[in-house]
């Protein structure tokens, strides 16, 4: 007997090639492990290990796979959590579409059986591709990579169950130390008491998984700019000092409104936007972190994960940025 799960965790690869029926054990599983413990729309993390966190990965499961296998060099094994978007343009991100053909169909079996497995220790938060049929992306290859990994009469029920089990992945994070967690944004006025958040709730959807900082707004048709004002207002009320984020690699490995804000991205599709690299950040334990200039920032290089600044930590560099005086008036409280 082959536990696909088992192997599926160790090597992120081992689906290639296989029959439809490893992928739906690999999915009953994780099926079962989330009707056992179902996710809240909000996660509270505990802040007594480091946690890494990576951004946007589009079926870049050797980055994925390298990220967490970083988390887990140690015993206790750091935490882990996935900002969303583990799924779609994954063919666009290889110079060879053949080499990784259905690299979102891997990385996001990858990513659910580790959840299931160590729900304490892998969190993975929901991101607008992962809430295709609540709001639609634009351009999403999930079913086009099962096609070319399944007999085409399979693609349809298989992308049905792992757009299904996606769906059931929590909204965002909130650590013990104060970092809030979330692919793009924050709530709209009105929802920003977690007590009340339904992951079946649009607006709320909009808010956290397509929102755009407004320094780095792009019309996306869906989603909203929110300004420094509304962000450090929406940190107060839920007792954070800074977020983390990704979604729009315009800012990636950058801290935006006065370094509160770090966006980052773990794709060799968006590697090359913002401050550049296939990042991976890590929040140290309680007792080692008061805000964001404690975060390590480090790069995929391939083989070796490099240490790099966060740009727009400095206060003098953060100056220079757009808007940075009024967030760091805003943030330290003496006006708006
Ligand atoms: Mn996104």
């Amino acid at each position: 007997m082959v536990d696909w799960g088992e192997r599926l965790r160790g090597d992120p690869t081992v689906l290639a090639g296989a029959p439809s029926g490893a992928l739906h054990e690999v999915l009953d599983e994780v099926a079962a492990a989330f009707d056992r413990r179902p996710w809240p729309p909000l996660v509270e993390v505990g802040s007594d290990r480091p946690i890494q966190v990576i951004g946007d990965s589009h079926g870049d499961y050797p980055a994925v796979h390298a990220a967490l296998s970083f988390a887990r060099r140690g015993d206790p094994p750091d935490r882990f959590i996935g900002l969303g978007d583990y799924v779609d343009r994954a063919t666009r991100s290889q110079p060879d579409p053949k080499a990784l053909p259905s690299g979102s169909v891997w990385n996001a079996a990858y990513l659910l059986s580790w959840t299931a497995h160590a729900p304490d220790e892998v969190i993975l938060l929901r991101g607008n591709h992962e809430a295709t049929r609540q709001l639609p992306v634009p351009g999403p290859t999930l079913l086009r990579e099962l096609r070319r990994a399944y007999p085409a009469e399979e693609a349809l029920g298989l992308w049905e169950r792992l757009v299904g089990l996606l769906e059931r992945l929590p909204l965002a994070a909130r650590t013990e130390h104060g970092v809030f967690l979330a692919h793009g944004g924050i709530p709209p006025a009105g929802r920003l008491d977690p007590a009340g958040w339904n992951s079946g709730d649009l607006e709320l959807l909009e808010g956290l998984l397509w929102g755009d900082p407004d320094l780095d707004y792009e019309d996306r048709s869906v989603g909203h700019p929110y300004t420094v004002e509304e962000f450090a207002a929406f940190l107060r009320a839920i007792g954070c000092r800074a977020m983390i984020k990704g979604h729009a690699p315009g800012h990636s490995g950058r801290a935006i409104y006065g370094g509160t804000l770090l966006t980052v991205h773990t794709s060799d599709l968006f590697a090359t936007h913002g401050e550049g690299g296939v990042l991976l950040a890590e929040i140290p334990p309680l007792g080692r972190f008061r805000e964001l200039d404690d975060v390590v920032l480090r790069a995929w290089g391939g083989t070796t994960w490099t240490r790099r600044p966060i740009r727009g930590l400095v206060r003098g560099a953060a100056a220079t940025e757009p808007g940075s005086s009024r967030a760091e008036r805003v943030l330290s409280g003496s006006g708006a």
